[in-house]
C-alpha cells in the first residue's frame, strides 16, 4: 500500500515528509526524477494504553508507507506528476496556506480545485482511449464496461471525480485495473503558518472539503519538522504550551491509514504490545496469519476483546469473568482495535 504526497510546488510535500521520517527534506529536494519513499510509525494510543497496563519489553505500532513524488514536476500535476500518481494507492494533497518567502499568501481552493481538475481531465482521456480498445474486443467484458465508462464519462464531464460515483463492488472490481486517479481516496492536508496550528480550519476550505466528502488535517509542516527534532521531554512541553494533545503529523497519518482502509488488530501482553495492519474485513484465521502461517494453519479459535474494555478491566481474567471476552471462530471478522489472542494447533 503505497500512499502519495502530492500537491503543487511549493506546498510543503517535502517538508511534511520530512516530518514524517525524520528525513532531511533538503537532501531529497535536488532529486528532480526520483521520489523518496519512507516508512512511517503510525502512532496509536490504544497501543500506548495497554502498553502502560502490559509494561510490556517492546511496543511496535503499525507502519504505512509514503512517497514524496519527484521534485522535477514544474507544476505539481504535469504529465509525469499525473503520471506517477496512478502507482499509488491513496493521494494526501498539501495545500499551501502560509505566506511563501515572497509574502504571498497561500490560495488553498485554487490549489484543492486544480488537482482535481487536472486529475478529472487525466481519467477522461482514459475513459475516452479505453472504448476504441474495446471495440476490437469481443465477449461480457465488453458488454460489462462499456455501459459502465458511458457513465464515468458522464460524471468526469460534470466535473465529478468518479471517487463521489456510487458504484456496486462488481463494478469496483471491473476498474480495478484503470487506475483512476479521482477513484483514488484522497485526503487534504491544509500546510498552515506556524501562528495558526492551534486555530480551526478556514470555514471555506472546510466548506469545500465537506461538499467533495474529504477528510482534512490542518498542520504547518514547519512546526511539525520542529517538533520531530525535539527530544521527547521537549516535545511534550511544547505541545501542552500550545494547546495541543499530540503532533498533528500522529493525526495525519492515522488519518492516511484509514485511508487505505487498513485497520488494527492489537495484540498485547508483557513480552510485546502491538498494532498489526490487516485490511478491513479480514476473517480471524487470514488476520492470525499475518502474525505467523502456523496461526493460520492450524487456527483453532480467537480469544477476543475490545481494547477499552482490556484496558478498563485491568486483565483478561477479569474480561473472561465478566463476559468481556469472546472466543470466535473461523468465520469471525476482526473489528478495529480487537485484542486478540489465537489458539491455535499445528
Ligand atoms: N513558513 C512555513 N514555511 C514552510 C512550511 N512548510 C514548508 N515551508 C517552506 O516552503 C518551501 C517549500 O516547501 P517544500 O516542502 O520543499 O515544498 P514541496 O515543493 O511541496 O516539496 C520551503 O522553503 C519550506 O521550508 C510551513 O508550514 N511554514
Ligand atoms: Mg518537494
Amino acid at each position: 500500500m503505497k500512499i502519495g504526497l502530492v500537491g503543487f510546488p511549493g506546498a510543503g510535500k517535502s517538508t511534511v515528509f520530512g516530518a514524517l521520517t525524520g528525513l532531511d527534506p533538503a537532501a531529497g529536494a535536488g532529486t528532480a526524477d526520483k521520489a523518496r519513499i519512507g516508512v512511517v510509525k503510525v502512532r496509536d494510543p490504544r497501543v500506548d494504553a495497554l502498553a502502560g497496563l502490559f509494561q510490556p519489553k517492546k511496543k511496535t505500532y503499525a507502519e504505512v508507507t509514503f512517497t514524496d513524488l519527484a521534485a522535477g514536476h514544474a507544476s505539481g500535476v504535469d504529465r509525469g506528476a499525473l503520471n506517477a500518481m496512478r502507482n499509488l494507492d491513496a493521494l494526501c494533497q498539501v495545500v499551501r496556506a502560509f505566506p511563501d518567502l515572497a509574502g504571498e499568501s497561500g490560495e488553498p481552493l485554487r490549489e484543492i480545485d486544480g488537482l482535481i481538475t487536472e486529475t478529472i481531465l487525466a481519467d477522461l482521456e482514459l475513459v475516452e482511449q479505453r472504448p476504441t480498445r474495446i471495440a476490437k474486443e469481443r465477449g461480457p467484458a465488453k458488454e460489462r464496461e462499456m455501459p459502465l465508462l458511458e457513465r464515468l464519462r458522464e460524471a468526469l464531464e460534470s466535473e465529478r471525480p468518479l471517487r463521489n460515483v456510487e458504484l456496486a463492488p462488481e463494478e469496483r472490481r471491473t476498474l480495478s485495473g484503470y487506475s483512476f486517479l479521482t477513484l483514488k481516496p484522497l485526503l487534504l492536508v491544509l500546510n498552515v503558518a506556524e501562528d495558526e496550528v492551534a486555530a480551526p480550519a478556514p470555514s471555506d476550505v472546510e466548506a469545500a472539503a465537506k461538499e467533495r466528502g474529504l477528510g482534512l488535517v490542518v498542520l504547518s509542516a514547519k512546526v511539525e519538522m520542529d517538533i520531530a527534532q525535539m527530544p521527547e521531554a521537549e516535545q511534550a512541553e511544547f505541545l501542552s504550551a500550545l494547546g495541543l494533545a499530540e503532533p498533528a503529523s500522529h493525526r495525519f497519518v492515522r488519518g492516511a491509514y484509514e485511508l487505505i482502509d487498513l485497520i488494527s488488530m492489537l495484540t498485547a501482553g508483557p513480552d510485546e504490545c502491538r498494532a498489526w495492519p490487516i485490511p478491513r474485513g479480514t476473517p480471524a484465521p487470514k488476520a492470525a496469519g499475518k502474525i505467523h502461517s502456523d496461526l493460520e494453519r492450524g487456527f483453532i479459535r480467537a480469544e477476543v476483546v475490545p481494547w477499552q474494555d482490556l484496558v478498563e478491566l485491568g486483565s483478561e481474567a477479569r474480561c473472561r469473568e465478566v463476559g468481556k471476552l469472546r472466543v470466535e471462530g473461523k468465520s469471525y471478522v476482526i473489528q478495529d482495535g480487537d485484542v486478540v489472542h489465537f489458539r491455535f494447533n499445528v
